[in-house]
């Protein structure tokens, strides 16, 4: 190709000249080649040019106000698409702020490139003190997968060829691409750049399991009185949803959906025990993890979560290091999602005993008994409203709605939308995942609405929002569909702490009756105030359908929250007597 852009302002080659290409355009071609559609980032030296040029040439540019923001979007765009989702950003302080989300995307396995500008070698390493000078490389080893630097123009296809197969293949995660300043103006000949271009083929190869795998898993299954199935994200993430939702038919084990694999199958489902979750992993003989870890959110796999009962673990993961992390697992079947359980199915011979039905009646007893237990408070009208309330029309809005996607973030605000909004479809509830970290949610809301269309309403404690709030005004430049419902109870957890010194407000409160709704109005969104679940229904139910950016402020009562939601038992207590 001819290059463009500031070379092509240079004088027109003479007859018979060859043409040229430069480290913008391989960039952009290599990218292009790998059918990258989408960068999430924030421009400024040295990459202003490389987003502009990007964008003329097809891919879309999205930028943000925040380099956090844009690294979440990236991860959550990976996990949506099993495609690395990019995120572009300058020198060392855009570079930091990027640096969260990409290590947010390796704890969580969401495949995800932080692609960054930075300075000259020669002065970073003599630390002469170059513009945004920081050894980037070295700072975003150990926070992700794979980090690379290009140095040289020839290597841009074998460069992102590295980094895409290092985010998607086994187990997804971050990755640092570290693209010098010097690398962009690099000349080289337009032929040979385009043959050292890599189009990676099989970026995530399958990975089959042993038979013998197969075979000690069903052997665990067939002999389980009381089994159970924990689907994660992981299996969420695989998109093997036909093949999942088979093994739970055929086996008729009760399964437990984690947070973002809620809707895989949906809570509706007879089979699902998401009600009975302490009853399901005290009471369960033999459990079967797919896609699923168990870290603090399964309470390690032992204690008294886990019950006095011996458990047997089946585990299917792609990551083999992960077998045995936390207690013993009896059968590992180490593959791919889709192979693991495709091989499952096809080793259960016909006529394979369902799960016993004396067990699958006490789970389904559980279950209905703690919804039951749940219903009156969902239908209250209290004004101000408290979070059942509140979130009881939301569950209907999104039951009415099974498309949308639901982003969730906070304390209270998670822990009760995670239980009382049932989710119908795969893919459909993207929140905090394993850091419990806040500010996903406005990144989070505006690549679900980008990669995949629908509508998204982003349920949001009043403190998580102001982790990414600014990015409103991006949600309304680029006229996403994104209706934010900001569950307002003055503050972190509760709105009613005193600061018993007298001075300064507690630690944990905000301005009282903030009016979060006028932060969308000034960027020309709709903003909405309510204080009754019957007047937030009405508004979210004209947002999600209008699509048009609306924010919407729900007064929650400030005491109506826990500390910490459902996490409290973590904090460390003080020995000594509170003042
Ligand atoms: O079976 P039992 O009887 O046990 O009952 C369970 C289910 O069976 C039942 N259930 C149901 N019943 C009826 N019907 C239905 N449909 C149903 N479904 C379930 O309900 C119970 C509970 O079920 P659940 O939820 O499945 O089970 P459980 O026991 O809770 O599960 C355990 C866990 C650990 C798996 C689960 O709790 C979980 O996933 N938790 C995740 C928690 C988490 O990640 N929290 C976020 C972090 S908290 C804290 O760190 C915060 N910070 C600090 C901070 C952070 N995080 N990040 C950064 C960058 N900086 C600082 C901050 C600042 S939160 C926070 C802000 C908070 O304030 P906000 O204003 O934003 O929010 P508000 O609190 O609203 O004010
Ligand atoms: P959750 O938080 O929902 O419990 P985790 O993030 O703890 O889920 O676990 C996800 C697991 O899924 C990780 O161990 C990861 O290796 C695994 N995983 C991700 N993708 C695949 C896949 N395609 N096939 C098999 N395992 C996968
Ligand atoms: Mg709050």
């Amino acid at each position: 190709m001819t290059i463009v852009s500031k070379v092509e302002q240079a004088p027109s080659p003479a007859e018979g000249e060859r043409d040229l290409t430069d480290g913008f355009h391989l960039v952009i071609d290599a990218l292009k080649l790998n059918g990258v559609k989408t960068i999430y980032g924030v421009p400024g030296i040295p990459i202003t040019d490389f987003g502009r040029m990007a964008q003329a040439e097809g891919i879309r540019v999205l930028s943000f106000r925040h380099e956090q923001n844009a690294g979440y979007a990236a991860s959550i765009a990976g996990f949506l698409t099993q495609k690395p989702g990019i995120c572009l950003t300058v020198s060392a302080p855009g570079f930091l702020n990027g640096l969260t989300a990409l290590a947010h995307a390796t704890t969580n396995c969401f495949p995800m490139i932080l692609i960054s500008g930075s300075s000259e070698r020669e002065i970073v390493d003599l630390q002469q003190g170059d513009y945004e000078e920081m050894d980037q490389l070295a700072i975003a080893k150990p926070l992700c997968k794979a980090a690379f630097r290009i140095l040289h123009a020839q290597d841009i296809g074998i460069g992102l060829a590295r980094a895409i197969r290092a985010a998607v293949s086994g187990r997804p995660g971050g990755v640092y691409l570290d693209l010098p300043a010097k690398l962009f103006g690099q000349v080289m000949d337009a032929e040979t750049g385009r043959k050292s271009l890599v189009k990676v083929i099989d970026p995530a190869p399958a990975q089959i399991p042993s038979q013998e795998s197969i075979r000690r898993a069903l052997d665990v299954l067939k002999g389980a009185k009381r089994p159970l199935i924990i689907l994660g994200k992981g299996a969420a993430y695989a998109q093997a949803d036909d093949a999942i939702q088979r093994l739970v038919d055929k086996s008729g084990v009760p399964f437990l959906p984690m947070s973002m694999a809620k809707g895989l199958i949906p809570d509706t489902h007879p089979q699902c025990a998401g009600a009975a979750r302490s009853t399901v992993l005290k009471d369960s003989d033999v459990v079967m993890l797919i896609g699923a870890r168990l870290n603090w959110l399964l309470s390690h796999g032992k204690g008294k979560t886990w019950g006095d009962a011996t458990k047997k673990f089946i585990q299917i993961d792609i990551e083999p290091k992960e077998m045995d992390s936390n207690v013993e697992i009896a059968a590992p079947v180490v593959g791919d999602i889709g192979s693991c359980v495709s091989a499952l199915l096809a080793g259960m011979e016909a006529g394979w005993a369902a799960a016993p039905a004396e067990w699958t009646a006490a789970v389904a007893k559980k279950r209905d008994e703690n919804v039951a237990k749940m219903a009156p408070r969902l239908m209250n009208n209290n004004s101000p409203m408290d979070y059942h309330g509140a979130l009881g029309v939301l569950r209907t809005i999104i039951a009415e709605r099974p498309d949308a996607i639901l982003v969730n973030e906070g304390a209270n605000t998670l822990d009760l939308a995670r239980g009382v909004i049932d989710m119908h479809q795969p893919r459909k509830r993207l929140d905090v995942g394993t850091w419990g970290v806040m500010g996903i949610g406005m990144g989070y809301a505006i690549a679900a609405a980008v990669e995949t269309g629908k509508p998204v309403l982003a349920v949001e404690g009043d403190s998580a929002f102001g982790f990414s709030g600014m990015e409103v005004e991006t949600i309304c430049r680029y006229n996403l569909p994104v209706c934010v419902v900001i569950f307002n109870n003055n503050g972190i957890y509760r709105g009613t702490d005193v600061n018993a010194a007298g001075r300064d407000p507690a630690t944990t409160v905000f301005v009282k009756d903030s009016r979060y709704d006028k932060m969308m109005e000034a960027f020309g969104g709709v903003g909405v105030h309510v204080t009754t679940p019957d007047e937030l229904k009405r508004a979210v139910a004209k947002a999600m359908d209008s699509r048009q950016p609306t924010l919407i402020n729900a007064a929650i009562d400030p005491a109506a929250g826990s500390e910490s939601g459902r996490i409290g038992n973590l904090n460390p207590q003080s020995v000594l007597k509170k003042k």
